[in-house]
């Protein structure tokens, strides 16, 4: 079980509630995309992705940008549980979507990229450091049911 200090309660909690989801969500998946170009393989469905200009004006990534994101809001709600949170939703990732876990880190780390953009100057490395704390353990909740 995770541990939680006040301050990272509170400042995740902050993060998440002045978040634009709008557009937070299809940057960070976006910028995963263009980044780390085999995540793209996943997105079969979502029609031209083929380049940085393709990723960021189709709608489809833009759409999933923002469900990925509100499936954060689940272990925000969660913070005590996050892992039984996310077992099913690993478990569609690990069996039915065959999602290198890998990747998982990778779109955390451009959400934290996103995010930090945005925050500037109050994106102190203890905010960071929060932010992280809590993605980590999303991450690693993600990849529990894959065996
Ligand atoms: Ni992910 C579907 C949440 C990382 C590829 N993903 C979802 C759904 C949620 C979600 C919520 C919708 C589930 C449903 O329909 O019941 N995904 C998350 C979260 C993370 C994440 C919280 C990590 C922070 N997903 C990733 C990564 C990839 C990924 C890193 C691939 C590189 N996800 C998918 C695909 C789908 C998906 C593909 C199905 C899309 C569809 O609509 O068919």
């Amino acid at each position: 079980m995770v541990e939680w200090t006040d301050f990272e309660r509170a400042t995740i909690q902050d993060i998440f509630a002045k978040m634009d989801y709008d557009t937070v969500g299809p940057a960070a998946l976006c910028r995963c995309l263009i980044v780390y170009p085999w995540t793209r393989r996943y997105f079969g469905k979502v029609g031209n992705i083929y380049n940085a200009p393709a990723i960021l004006s189709n709608p489809m990534v833009a759409a999933h940008g923002r469900v990925v994101l509100h499936g954060l809001d689940r272990a925000l709600k969660n913070m005590d549980n996050i892992k039984d949170t996310y077992a099913e939703l690993s478990r569609l990732h690990s069996e039915k979507l065959h999602v290198d876990p890998d990747n998982f880190r990778l779109l955390a780390d451009c959400l934290t990229i996103v995010v930090a953009a945005r925050m500037g100057a109050a994106f102190t490395g203890d905010v960071q450091a929060a932010f992280q704390k809590f993605l980590a353990v999303v991450v690693s909740s993600l990849g529990m049911q894959y065996h």
